[in-house]
């Protein structure tokens, strides 16, 4: 086993400085979401990095960006390691962004040290792993693994009725089928936690076990149209106080089944939009999370319940359309063992655990077996541009990165994962 080797930090930090440019915010958050003009000058740049890095770099259909180090084995499985790029409208600099450059960290790393590794090495950067602009999240690595066909990538439709394909081929990013990652031995991601456990426990790095189940659902709530100043309250088959019963009741539902559910409507548009006119259409998400996939489906079966009901006691017309579910995952118990081991040879505090938010490792996992490194969230906060983790629990994390990497990229073929 080589030495125990660190990242170089003061690189990586100029590179996370350099990405949070593109794209920035006032008060310092990123809008970048996936395929916009800013993600494809952040592509640009990754692209730029990786050439120089000496990767061959390629993309798939769905635009997944790869950058391959060649091992001394070119027919053994790979080492995949990377997250995603694009962010949440008014995202952090860390979330997802830090797997990708962390990954390419350890590149130039094993580069200057002149390090050969038995396994061939990829980078990768998925693309709309947020699901911020196209609904569902994690297209690009869905549609690696499979879960995704093309042609259902390629038909989501922004709120603007902007094509995901159509917007590829725009910021030319758009690749061939036989690029996409294939032949993986271990997926592994670099990610901030985005939750408090670990601040609060004064850990430095998670071994993450797996991802909790989710659901997205969109509701649609149909009432009638009318003028604001004429129409008697109890006339009304007013669509937005309906709603708002819903979402009160969907919020108690959650409370009353069970302390871990979590359930968020995060968009909400409503028709005609104008002071004075009674909303005749509200359409509104509804994210679904739990770990356990009995509890959370018993949270989705109440939700329709209670939300039809109002409906039908309001007199108005409910649709419910069923947006995309995940089930709960566990990864693959050598990577987690490995990410404790990684921590313990660097002195590194470390805990198991799941992770509340979804990763790409999620669906790479239905591949190959993967994995996670977390690190920090300062108060718990991300999908913000209060996101923030301390430079020294980046260090921490990319060095067990670089560690787990390391090991996996000399392991013998023997422990190949059968799909
Ligand atoms: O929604 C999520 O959990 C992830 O941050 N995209
Ligand atoms: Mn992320
Ligand atoms: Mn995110």
């Amino acid at each position: 086993m080589e030495p125990v080797m660190t990242v170089n930090l003061s690189r990586l930090i100029q590179t996370m400085k350099e990405s949070a440019k593109i794209g920035a915010i006032p008060g310092g958050g990123l809008r970048r979401l996936s395929l916009s003009v800013e993600d494809k000058a952040m592509r640009d740049l990754l692209r730029e990095w990786m050439i120089d890095a000496g990767l061959q770099v390629r993309l798939d259909d769905f635009g997944n960006m790869y950058g391959r180090r060649e091992g001394r084995n070119k027919d053994a499985s790979v080492v995949m390691v990377g997250s995603h790029l694009d962010t949440q409208p008014e995202g952090g600099i860390y979330d997802g962004i830090l797997g990708v450059l962390s990954a390419l960290e350890v590149i130039r790393v094993l580069n200057e040290n002149d390090i050969e590794t038995e396994r061939s090495i990829e980078i990768v950067n998925f693309t709309n792993e947020e699901g911020a602009r196209f609904e569902p999240p994690m297209l690009g690595s869905g549609g690696v693994a499979g879960i995704f066909s093309e042609n259902y990538v390629r038909e989501r439709k922004d709120q603007e009725g902007k094509l995901y394909g159509e917007e590829l081929e725009n910021i030319g990013y758009a690749g061939t089928p036989e690029n996409r990652a294939q032949n993986i031995y271990r997926f592994l991601e670099l990610h901030i936690e985005q939750g408090p456990i670990l601040e609060e426990q004064k850990i430095s790095v998670g071994a993450v076990e797996g991802v909790q189940g989710m659901n997205w659902l969109e509701v649609i709530v149909s009432g009638d149209p009318g003028h604001a100043g004429t129409v008697p309250l109890n006339h009304r088959k007013d669509a937005l106080m309906s709603a708002a019963k819903m979402a009160l009741a969907i919020q108690h539902i959650a409370k009353e089944t069970d302390e871990f559910a979590k359930v968020t409507i995060g968009r909400m548009q409503l028709k005609p939009g104008s002071t004075n006119c009674i909303p005749h259409e509200v359409v509104f998400s509804i994210d679904i999370r739990h770990p356990n996939d009995d509890i959370r489906e018993r949270v989705v079966e109440l939700v329709r319940e209670r939300i039809s009901t109002i409906a039908l006691l309001d007199g108005i017309d409910i649709q419910i359309k069923d947006l995309w579910e995940i089930k709960s995952t566990l990864f693959s118990e050598d990577i987690v063992q490995l990410v404790q081991q990684g921590a313990k040879e660097h002195g590194y505090t470390c805990r198991v655990m799941m992770s509340g938010a979804g990763h790409d490792a999620k669906y790479i996992h239905h591949i190959a077996p993967s994995g996670m490194v977390f690190v920090p969230s300062v108060n718990g906060k991300s999908h913000c541009k209060e996101e923030l983790t301390h430079w020294e629990d980046v260090e921490k994390g990319a060095n067990v990165l670089l560690y787990v990497v390391q090991n996996l990229a000399n392991k013998e073929d023997s422990d190949l994962y059968e799909c």
